[in-house]
């Protein structure tokens, strides 16, 4: 259970890092992971400049059934339970491991983005837990939030990490703002808040937040794992433009219900009664 200042400043910003979250035992499968993923990668990636070890955006999504690191890391660390300590959830489930490498020099950004118009879900208690396998400052693509952003009453368009659209082209809706463009004006309407991180931190927040990370200007590899997670009040919610690697026909989840579906979405946290 974490501090009820904790749990408040969740509340408020939409985000928190929790230092030390998981284990130094954690943080090295997760490195030793992320090796394997680049050279084993899997169908669910993206990546902006294959085999090169600069200059490169490497992601690798939906791995938990079948690479043991992962799964061991969604059942057994201790992150569900922060997940749902935090949005006050009662059960947590498991939707999916999103593993992201920068490697050194990687000049793009990760685009401001807002997780939930990628995810074919609704519901407030959707959060998502990055995990730093590796120490990042902002100024090394660590994360960045528009704080509070997870209490606008916006739902935006997603895009592609790598620019080069694909099934988010599919979405009909609201651009994102750009953030970028006005974050060093005087008048800038948004209070941007980011986490220098060391290698176990956590990184916890509201799938309805605008966030995004710089580019990685530093010398070393940036490594997190950040896995995504649905509680009491989530429903299924697919739609045009949303994430392809659970669709309607692989899962018995019913449109606008909990999905109660246990194999694609374990509930792997249940709080004690
Ligand atoms: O690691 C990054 O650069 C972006 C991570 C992110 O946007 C996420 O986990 O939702």
């Amino acid at each position: 259970m974490l501090s009820a200042e904790t749990r408040a400043a969740f509340e408020r910003d939409g985000v928190v890092k929790i230092p030390g979250a998981v284990d130094g035992d954690w943080v090295a499968r997760i490195l030793e992971d992320a090796q394997a993923a680049l050279d084993d990668p899997g169908p669910w990636i993206t990546d902006t400049n294959p085999g090169a070890s600069t200059d490169r955006l490497f992601t690798t999504r939906y791995r938990w059934q079948h690479a043991p690191l992962i799964r061991d890391f969604v059942f057994s660390s201790p992150i569900a339970g922060m997940a749902a300590s935090l949005t006050g959830s009662t059960g947590m489930r498991f939707y999916f491991d999103h593993l992201l490498v920068k490697e050194p020099f990687t000049s793009a950004p990760t685009p401001w983005h807002q997780d939930i118009g990628y995810w074919p879900f609704l519901g407030r208690q959707i959060i998502s837990a990055w995990v730093a396998a590796t120490a990042s400052r902002v100024s090394h693509s660590s994360l960045e939030f528009v704080k509070g952003s997870h209490r606008w009453d916006a739902y935006y368009a997603p895009e592609s990490f790598d620019g080069e659209g694909g099934w988010t082209d599919d979405f009909k809706g609201e651009p994102m703002p750009d953030i970028e463009a006005v974050r060093h004006r005087g008048d800038c309407p948004y209070e941007i808040v980011g986490f220098d991180v060391e290698p176990g931190d956590a990184i916890f927040f509201s799938a309805w937040i605008v966030h995004g990370a710089p580019a990685n200007v530093g010398r070393d590899r940036r490594v997190a794992l950040s896995t995504r997670w649905l509680g009491d009040d989530a429903v299924w919610h697919p739609h045009p433009g949303c994430d392809p690697t659970v669709t309607e026909g692989d899962t018995t989840a019913v449109p606008g219900e909990y999905p109660a579906d246990d194999e694609r979405f374990p509930l792997v946290y249940q709080q004690p009664s």
